[in-house]
């Protein structure tokens, strides 16, 4: 067995196969971009070396680069993981030059798998079933529409050297054919800078079931089962699970062993998977075909892990070892249901972009036997807009299919992420629609059910307004409490407003929430030793305690369990399973906005002046409290828009002001 590896890529990935090599006994060297010098897959590694500036082009693609630290490092083995150079015949080739062993397929076997036509023409001659169609080298027009007619319609006019269904047009009738074989060889041409295409009968809606195989250096070769991939927006996996719901022994058998013949049709060697598809009647008549072979481990390979309790990266690492696989096909057994969940940072609200920033709080749900967490960032990463912005795979575990989807029910309301946005609402949707729970997942599920899946938020429940009011007093006490501590005159009435005492001039509390643009006000108040709150509904008792960043609140006789999370002016609230983005609404914070150029401090609102803090003639810094304001039963803070000398004092405490009264004049220092 090897004694060092070298793992080319980063996150989740480089994390998953540091883990097991670290399980064997085997030192891990990682590189790293510069975007990266801080990540977790660096810090699991016994090593890290810098590879360059954070495009992918100048780090996580240079080859000669990432085999020169190998070199240097004494490395005898680099495992590519999966994108960046994992199916890249030149970087396994020049691996093999340099001594170097790429934990992957023989160079050959990638390069007969990398155009489409070349691998059709290949799987027919090992009699795997491919879909009726024409993947010939002449690409005449006319022809291509005779082909076309052959077949029948509707055709799909698919990229040969295509991929994640770039340079694919379908065409449903002889009259379309021509102008959607013209679009389908631009975009090739233009994606792969090939233009050639090959026609294939349509199916609409299937389901994409895909074959785990391994191969190794003696001669063997097995499958690891199915993996149902179905659902999937815009050719973005979305929902991994094994085995495929509703697949019968004898079609499992016959597609692994299409996927066992497709391998050794090619000389594989280690972890591969060979897709097909599904027509809707495939639960009925088992009819599959061949789409295209993965020649690498795949991001949803846990779920095999969870049916067969093996590790897949120990077997990539024993076979690129030399060693033969460690278990004969009648040894292998399906044990269970496992479904695994990509928790992606992307915005739903925009097209699903992915959504860059920092991730502020990130709990992720216990792990234990059934659950599985694999991700390679903490709180306080970063999403860059260089990689792929995947936060986490949540994997579990069932004894079947219903008790794995109560799991990931229960495990996906455990989640959360503040600071950038996520896909976890939507799976959650996903996974608690009839269409998923039923099994009858294709490829077309999301787009069918997008009025309930991109339904909006119901109204927001009043338990997430009061744990939103209960965090924010609790943050007002705290940093009053901090701020009377440090304070000179522990007597002035700026410093005796902690509403918790008798005789604080702060006996009431109102916030206004936003949520979109729906405005939620409440009110708190206290009354002796007790908070009353004014909901929508009307009045009620509040009580709360903090722990561990968790509140637990009794609100009106329902006891629950909420986390807000404040970043900005944004309150995140997770109750229930469901995260709420709540705006704090500070009227004041936009009134100063606006006079920061005329040095006029103005009332938001009508109230009355409570205290005063300045004099004619001082100066004060950026953010000194000048004057507090209380106004419909909440204080109001006005501060010095930035630094700068009092020229004026219009009132007094005790005054009682209109709206838009001149408060205070700062000339700007
Ligand atoms: C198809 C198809 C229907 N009929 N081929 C999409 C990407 C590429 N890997 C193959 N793809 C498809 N090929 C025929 N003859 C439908 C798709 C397809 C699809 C396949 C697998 C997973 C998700 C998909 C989403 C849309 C379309």
């Amino acid at each position: 067995m090897f004694d060092k590896i070298l793992i080319a890529n980063r996150g989740e990935i480089a994390c998953r196969v540091a883990r097991t090599a670290r399980r064997m006994g085997i030192r891990t060297v990682a590189v790293y971009s510069d975007a990266d010098a801080d990540a977790l897959h660096v810090a699991v590694c016994d090593e890290a070396f810098r590879l360059g500036p954070p495009p992918p082009r100048e780090s996580y693609l240079d080859g000669s680069a990432i085999l020169a630290i190998a070199r240097q490092c004494g490395a005898n083995a680099v495992h590519p993981g999966y994108g960046f150079l994992s199916e890249n015949e030149e970087f396994a080739t020049a691996c093999a030059q340099a001594g170097v062993v790429f934990i992957g397929p023989p160079p050959a076997a990638i390069a007969a798998m990398g155009s489409k036509s070349a691998a059709k023409r290949i799987m027919e001659a090992a009699k795997v079933p491919l879909v009726p169609g024409y993947h010939g080298d002449e690409q005449d027009a006319k022809l291509l529409a005779r082909e076309a007619a052959k077949i029948g319609y509707p055709v799909l006019i698919k990229a040969t050297a295509g991929g994640g269904g770039k340079g694919m047009k379908v065409a449903s009738a002889a009259g379309d054919f021509a102008a959607a074989l013209a679009s389908a060889k631009r975009e090739a041409k233009s994606s792969f800078g090939d233009e050639r295409v090959l026609v294939e009968k349509y199916l609409t809606a299937p389901r994409h079931i895909e074959i785990q195989v391994f191969a190794d250096t003696h001669g063997n070769a097995v499958y690891l089962f199915e993996r149902d991939c179905s659902v999937q927006r815009r050719h973005q996996k979305v929902l991994e699970e094994a085995p495929a719901p509703g697949m019968k022994p004898e079609h499992r058998r016959a597609m692994g062993d299409a996927a066992v013949a497709a391998a050794r049709a090619i000389g594989y060697v280690g972890a591969g998977t060979v897709e097909f598809i599904a027509a809707d009647t495939f639960a009925r008549d088992g009819a599959f075909f061949f789409m295209e072979m993965n020649t690498r481990l795949q991001v949803e390979h846990p779920v095999t892990e969870m049916i067969t309790g093996l590790d897949l990266v120990e077997w990539q690492l024993r076979v690129a070892a030399g060693e033969p696989l460690p278990m004969r096909q009648d040894e292998l057994a399906i044990d269970g249901h496992a479904i695994e969940a990509r928790v992606y940072a992307e915005d739903p609200e925009r097209g699903f972009l992915p959504s860059i920033g920092t991730l502020a709080h990130l709990r992720a749900p216990a792990a234990d036997a059934a659950v599985r967490v694999d991700t390679g960032v903490r709180e306080g990463d970063a999403i860059s807009p260089y990689y792929d912005p995947m936060i986490a795979k949540l994997v579990v575990h069932g004894e079947d299919r219903p008790a794995a989807l109560r799991r990931m029910v229960e495990a996906l309301a455990e989640f959360e992420i503040v600071g950038v946005a996520t896909n976890i609402a939507l799976l959650q949707r996903i996974v608690a629609h009839e269409a998923f729970a039923s099994g009858r997942v294709d490829t077309g599920l999301i787009e069918r059910h997008r009025t309930e899946l991109f339904a909006p938020l119901p109204p927001l429940p009043e338990a997430v307004l009061a744990a939103a009011a209960a965090a924010e007093t609790e943050r007002l006490i705290r940093r009053r409490g901090a701020e009377a501590a440090t304070a000179s005159d522990r007597h002035s009435p700026w410093n005796d407003v902690d509403p918790w005492w008798p005789g604080s001039t702060a006996h009431a509390l109102a916030f206004r929430f936003a949520e979109g643009d729906a405005m939620h006000d409440v009110a708190l108040r206290r009354e002796g030793i007790v908070w009353r709150i004014d909901l929508p509904s009307g009045p009620t008792e509040l009580r709360w305690s903090e722990h561990e960043g968790s509140l637990a609140i009794a609100c009106g006789g329902a006891e629950y369990r909420a986390t807000v999370v404040a970043l900005g002016e944004m309150r995140h609230v997770f109750h229930g399973g469901t995260q709420r983005r709540l705006r704090l609404v500070d009227p004041l914070a936009h009134a100063g906005d606006v006079e920061v150029h005329g040095g006029h401090l103005i009332a938001p609102m009508s109230g009355t002046v409570i205290a005063v803090m300045v004099e004619v003639g001082d100066r004060v810094a950026k953010g000194a409290p000048l004057v507090i304001l209380e106004a419909m039963k909440m204080e109001h803070t006005i501060v010095a828009p930035g630094d700068g000398v009092v020229r004026a004092v219009n009132f007094r405490a005790g005054d009682r002001v209109g709206e838009g009264a001149d408060l205070v004049d700062v000339d700007e220092a």
